[in-house]
């Protein structure tokens, strides 16, 4: 892997060192084939929202954190390239929240999964942090879906009440809703199928998202209002970006 050329003062650097950290990653053999072309879709997306943290995505993060802590079986479900842009703080999170974090991932492989787990549990040992790492041996299906995507574990994804999946394709989280779940989602996309099934969808960044649920775990949480909504809130993050480009037409000249 090449050391990462570019300095904090490039006005790209945080995009280019995302880039590099998913190139070093899927030297690793931690990402699926089409690992880089879903980043590129969620980097377009980005693009739309000022690659910043707006307004709807804070209050989805706050929910998503009021959720996690008031649950009975959180769990965290991570995927390859949540593990490798977001696996640090998303470790430090299950710590906070006392609930394992279990790998799962869409294009499953044995060899990948491996690979994955040791990246977990490289930076857990590192860290220091005491946090159950699952995804080894899945011991139980979920129901509706077909082949290996079913897979999970009884004692993590199976029995949750709230799971935080970022990165997850929709036909999941419409089998994770079904099963009673609260189901908060990641995705730069407030238009995909996941982003629409979603109990509370954060569009945002991973790991972005990642470091605002760990800075923000003590957030005041009689601030917030409910019941959550989540369609108005993804209408909010539309809006949003709608002006956004429309104050950037009126710019060009
Ligand atoms: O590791 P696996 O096998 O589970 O595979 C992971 C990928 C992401 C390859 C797989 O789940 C996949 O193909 O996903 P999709 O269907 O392309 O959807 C990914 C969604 O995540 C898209 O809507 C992207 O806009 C969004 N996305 C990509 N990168 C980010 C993101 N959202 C937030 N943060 C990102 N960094």
């Amino acid at each position: 892997m090449k050391d990462f050329a570019a300095d904090p003062s490039h006005p790209r650097y945080e995009s280019l060192l995302k880039r590099h950290i998913l190139e070093g990653a899927a030297e690793k053999g931690m990402l699926a084939g089409s690992a880089l072309i879903a980043h590129g879709r969620g980097e377009a997306y980005d693009y739309l929202i000022g690659e910043q943290t707006i307004d709807s995505a804070m209050l989805a993060t706050k929910h998503a954190l009021y959720q996690l802590k008031n649950a009975k079986n959180p769990v965290i479900s991570v995927n390859g390239n949540t593990t490798a842009l977001a696996g640090e703080d998303l470790l430090k999170l299950a710590s906070l929240l006392n609930c394992p974090i279990e790998v799962n991932i869409f294009y499953r492989t044995a060899k990948r999964m491996q690979v994955l787990l040791n990246h977990l549990e490289e930076i857990k040992s590192k860290l220091g942090l005491n946090v159950e790492i699952l995804g080894a041996s899945p011991d139980a299906l979920i129901p509706g879906l077909e082949g290996p995507r079913a897979k999970c574990c009884q004692n993590g994804i199976y029995s949750s009440d709230v799971i935080l999946v970022p990165l997850e394709d929709g036909d999941r989280c419409e089998a994770l809703v079904a099963m009673g779940k609260i189901v908060i989602v990641v995705d730069l996309n407030p238009l995909s199928r996941s982003a629409k099934m979603g109990s509370i969808t954060i569009v945002d960044e991973v790991s972005r998202v990642a470091k605002n649920l760990v800075t923000g775990f003590d957030f005041q949480e009689e601030k917030l209002e409910f019941p959550f909504d989540n369609d108005i809130n993804l209408q909010l993050t539309l809006k949003h970006i709608n002006e956004f480009l429309s104050d950037l037409s009126s710019s060009v000249d």
